[in-house]
């Protein structure tokens, strides 16, 4: 292609919301290549500090993945089950170079696997070591009610839908906001053979 207009974001206190940016077969092709390398590195349901295991299940790709247990939160460069994480899937990588605007390529990319009845709560982003890095979050599946907030827990949020192809970005001033996910429509989207969602975040973590 010659030429192609960047798409403009929906901008939501800071947090950049691609509609619809990744087409039907792209979304496609990310899944599976998600899908590929659930063998060497299998969901789990990570535990909260508190001990109480998350409605989400997770994996990661990427020289380090996303872990939590009764330690705290953290980037570990092994899934539990001591297998290295598989590479992030170059259908991704190419998501991260469209919406990113940094040069260098991030090490983690988190899945966040939602069944019916799971949701997420209020956080934030804050376990890597540089906030100067966007994350940038891709949503496929069914529609998922996203709320946002602001940098201190207390402040007033508002909330968007999430559908599949969507893709936003937290940077900026936004980068350490408070966000969480209240539900899912579980059915909304054929994309996914069992229905429900999966988010994947791409990081720069060290
Ligand atoms: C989700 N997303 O969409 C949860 N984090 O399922 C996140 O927690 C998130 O969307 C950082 C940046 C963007 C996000
Ligand atoms: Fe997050």
């Amino acid at each position: 292609m010659l030429w192609m207009a960047r798409a403009k974001p929906l901008n939501l206190r800071g947090f950049l919301i691609y509609k619809s940016l990744i087409s039907a077969d792209e979304q496609a092709e990310i899944v599976e290549n998600i899908r590929a390398g659930l063998s060497q590195a299998p969901m789990f349901s990570p535990r909260t500090a508190w001990g109480k295991p998350m409605s989400v299940q997770m994996t990661s790709a990427g020289r380090f993945g996303w872990y939590s247990d009764s330690d705290g939160y953290r980037y570990e460069p092994k899934h539990p089950n001591g297998n290295d994480w598989p590479a992030i899937p170059a259908s991704i990588l190419r998501i991260w170079d469209e919406v990113s605007d940094v040069s260098r390529q991030p090490d983690c990319c988190l899945v966040n696997h939602y069944r019916e009845k799971a949701r997420m709560g209020l956080h934030q982003d804050n376990d890597e070591q540089d906030f100067d890095f966007p994350v940038v979050s891709i949503s496929l599946g069914d529609d998922a009610l996203f709320r946002i907030g602001g940098t201190d827990r207390k402040d007033k949020t508002e909330s968007i839908w999430l559908s599949s192809g969507d893709v936003c970005v937290m940077g900026g001033g936004a980068r350490l906001a408070y966000h969480g996910i209240d539900r899912i429509r579980f059915g909304t989207s054929t994309l996914l053979k069992n229905a429900g969602r999966i988010n994947l975040t791409l990081r720069v973590v060290d």
